[in-house]
């Protein structure tokens, strides 16, 4: 009976292992306080996500998730969903036009008062012209 149930633990040791693939990334995410760190973690908690924690200080998110179940650019993808700037994956106008008034992490006010330099991503810079390629340089 012992050696069963030894079998049986070693069985679903093995099994386990072989299904989760734990991946650990950082990413950049625009934001200001605390507000936006709730929003930023709730949205980064998709499925297969296990661990999500933005730093106010730091602006990291830091993640662990399954690779088999999610991959970065869904999670990417959630975050912009809730109008926050990841960097080189800006949240669309349409996204960002969501965020609450306190949170305008773009506006250049509201980063001055949280003591924040210049925006991940630049104003006005769309997701499509993010990803445009040979578009027009005029300098
Ligand atoms: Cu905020």
């Amino acid at each position: 009976m012992k050696s069963l149930v030894c079998s049986l633990a070693l069985l679903s040791a093995i099994v386990l292992n072989g299904q989760s693939k734990y991946n650990t990334t950082t990413l950049e995410v625009d934001g200001l306080c605390g507000m936006c760190e709730e929003r930023i973690e709730n949205a980064a908690y998709i499925q297969g996500v296990k661990k999500a924690d933005w730093s106010q200080e730091t602006h990291l998110l830091e993640l662990i998730y399954n690779s088999s179940k999610v991959d970065e650019a869904a999670i990417i993808a959630a975050i912009n969903e809730v109008g926050h700037d990841v960097k080189n994956h800006p949240a669309t106008d349409e996204q960002y036009a969501n965020i609450h008034g306190c949170c305008r992490f773009r506006d250049p006010d509201q980063r001055a008062k949280h003591g924040l330099g210049d925006p991940l991503c630049k104003p006005g810079e769309t997701h499509e012209e993010h990803h445009a390629h040979g578009g027009k340089h005029d300098h």
